[in-house]
């Protein structure tokens, strides 16, 4: 487990829905259910059927849906959110316990054994019912780490599926999580989520050093949505894992659906696709500088970790400004069909330039350059001498 195979939780139906904007109707959330199942996360995590009636009905519905990505509810750890969360038909329970204040309270010397046993208690129940379970507890980094690793070794011996660790507030930097996953590695033998929160834009090297430290499991939502900036982003953390194995990535998602579920989960909450974002932002695969676009041409991978076409996108080099290069203007005169020699075309690269120097060009203009300039010089051809 680790870095060679990890499974993504994805939480846009749970985290995803504290997001300012956030307002799924049950039609939305079965189609968010059915892209993210298609794109192939391993679990998709859902709103506490506690939250609301409608919350618990969603919460049946889609775990009737049959899809093939496992089906979790996210409760706080109390015996009544356990109880309905069982009953809602989904295959395991993430529960949650306390906050930080509340774990301080341990090492005053409070309640430990108390909240063990509760944690005990519902751990045991949901076991009981041959569901699969995960105990975490809120805003880790800033708990007391003896108190966690006391609470967390005991759920491990009671058989607990897994253990979480989150950042609620984003505080974590990439080494902590490292050092702390790996000392949590060293107590627990379950399964180990991590949970990061975006504020200070670590969340995907969080998520990243968390998995490269022994975590088995990383939470997700589309594009990041969540309580504040959000969590870490499903392409973001994708795109991470692809460069560091492309080939497993290729195996484990249906990558060209990406593209699909955000543009989807970017309409129903009113937000556009930022144009830097991973993978699929507008200028992801946009090559500028001549000497980039000519190395492109001759070989992608000079400037390209990701493929895009794996992604079902392509690469484009942007010619139209005082940057460009003579082997990018050869390309799209080849696109245009515009037959011109090297020297020509160096030529029409320094008209370019300098055009470029004047105004803001856009590919018309860049195109509309060329076609001149391959008339005349077929005329002067032509022209009896
Ligand atoms: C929240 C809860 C949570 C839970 C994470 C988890 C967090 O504050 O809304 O269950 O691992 O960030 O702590 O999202
Ligand atoms: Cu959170």
């Amino acid at each position: 487990m680790g870095l060679e195979n990890f499974a993504i939780i994805e939480s846009t139906l749970r985290e995803g829905e504290q997001f300012a904007n956030a307002f799924f109707d049950s039609g939305q959330k079965d189609e968010i259910a059915r892209l993210l199942d298609a794109f192939g996360v391993e679990y998709l995590e859902l709103t506490s059927p506690a939250a609301s009636p409608q919350s618990r009905a969603d919460c049946t519905r889609i775990a009737g849906l049959g899809l093939r990505t496992k089906l979790l509810t996210h409760t706080r750890c109390h015996m009544d959110d356990a109880r309905l969360a069982v009953d809602t038909g989904v295959d395991g329970i993430d529960v949650l316990f306390g906050t930080s204040s509340y774990l301080r309270e341990f090492s005053h010397g409070k309640s430990i054994r108390e909240i063990i046993d509760s944690a005990v208690q519902v751990i045991e129940f949901i076991k009981s019912q041959g569901l699969e379970v995960r105990f975490s507890s809120e805003d880790s980094f800033r708990s007391d780490l003896v108190d966690l690793l006391t609470v967390y070794r005991e759920v491990d011996q009671i058989g607990v599926n897994r253990v979480g660790i989150a950042d609620t507030v984003g505080i974590a930097t990439p080494l902590q999580v490292h050092d702390l996953v790996r000392t949590l590695r060293g107590v627990v033998s379950c399964d180990i989520e991590f949970h990061g929160h975006n504020d200070t834009g670590c969340a995907i090297a969080n998520s990243y050093c968390a998995l490269a430290a022994g975590a088995t499991h990383v939470d997700t939502s589309v594009l990041g949505i969540g309580e504040r900036n959000g969590i870490t982003p499903l392409g973001g953390l994708v795109a991470r894992m692809y460069a560091q194995d492309p080939q497993q990535i290729r195996s484990k998602y249906n990558l060209p659906m990406l593209r699909e579920v955000e543009n989807y989960v970017a309409e129903i909450v009113g937000v556009d696709v930022p144009f830097n974002n991973y993978i699929t932002g507008y200028t992801a695969f946009t090559h500028k500088a001549g000497i980039h676009a000519k190395a492109i041409l001759n070989n992608p991978d000079t400037y390209e970790i990701l493929d895009p076409a794996d992604f079902g996108l392509t690469r484009y080099l942007h010619i139209a400004h005082r940057l460009t290069g003579w082997n990018a203007v050869k390309q799209r005169a080849e696109q245009l069909q515009l037959d011109l020699t090297d020297p020509q075309v160096k030529e029409v690269t320094a008209h370019i330039k300098t055009a470029a120097d004047q105004r803001k060009l856009s590919l018309d203009d860049v195109d509309v350059l060329l076609r001149e300039y391959h008339s005349r010089a077929v005329t002067r051809e032509s022209s009896p001498a």
